[in-house]
């Protein structure tokens, strides 16, 4: 457990679906519809209700943000949005994720989410370099907290051993004392 002015950060290795926050973020795609990795776990975990809120939003910008509630999940939330697909680095990849992060966290504030968890946004399926999307991710998350004062916790969940490593050893070293 990690603290960044007075937000709790932690590293957690492990399924997203079953991890106790107010809202935990989907890394979905454009269409809302699910898909595969995280998507369908968290569909699958969260019930129909999802699909059906899904639907009625009618698609998510990549970069951009949406609510829908937690239906079956032990969050109250979730958060959908869509990280780019790396396609090299130089088609404002960068950017995009920040933004994934950024909006997320926004939308959380709008509806008063004090704890949330993120998945590794689009260094699944979508391809993104884990290492690189790292660090974009707690950028753009320390960058949020900093102006905002806001939420009170972030946990970030990674579904693998060398994913959960190559968080960890970042925040430690970009969070000690
Ligand atoms: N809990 C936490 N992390 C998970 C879980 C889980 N239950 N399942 C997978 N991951 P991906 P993307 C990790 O592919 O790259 C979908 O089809 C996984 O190991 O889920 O943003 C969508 O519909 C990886 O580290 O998301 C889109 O079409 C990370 O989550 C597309 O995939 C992200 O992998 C989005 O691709």
């Amino acid at each position: 457990m990690y603290y960044f002015e007075n937000t709790i950060i932690e590293v957690q290795q492990g399924d997203i679906t079953e991890v106790k926050v107010e809202a935990i973020v989907n890394a979905a795609n454009n269409t809302l519809l699910g898909g595969g990795g995280v998507d369908g776990a968290i569909h699958r975990a969260g019930g129909k209700i999802i699909l059906e809120q899904c639907k009625k939003i009618g698609g998510c910008p990549t970069g951009e943000a949406r609510i829908t509630v937690g239906g079956n999940l032990p969050c109250n939330y979730v958060i959908h949005t869509v990280g780019p697909i790396y396609s090299g680095g130089e088609s404002g990849e960068e950017q995009l994720l920040y933004n994934a992060y950024y909006n997320s966290l926004k939308l959380a504030k709008e509806y008063n989410i004090r704890s949330v968890a993120f998945p590794s946004i689009s260094t699944g399926a979508y391809g993104y370099p884990i290492v690189q999307a790292s660090k974009v991710a707690l950028d753009a998350v320390l960058d949020f907290i900093k102006s905002k004062r806001f939420p009170e916790k972030v946990v970030f969940v990674l579904f693998n051993a060398k994913d959960f490593q190559i968080y960890e050893n970042l925040i430690s070293e970009a969070l000690k004392d």
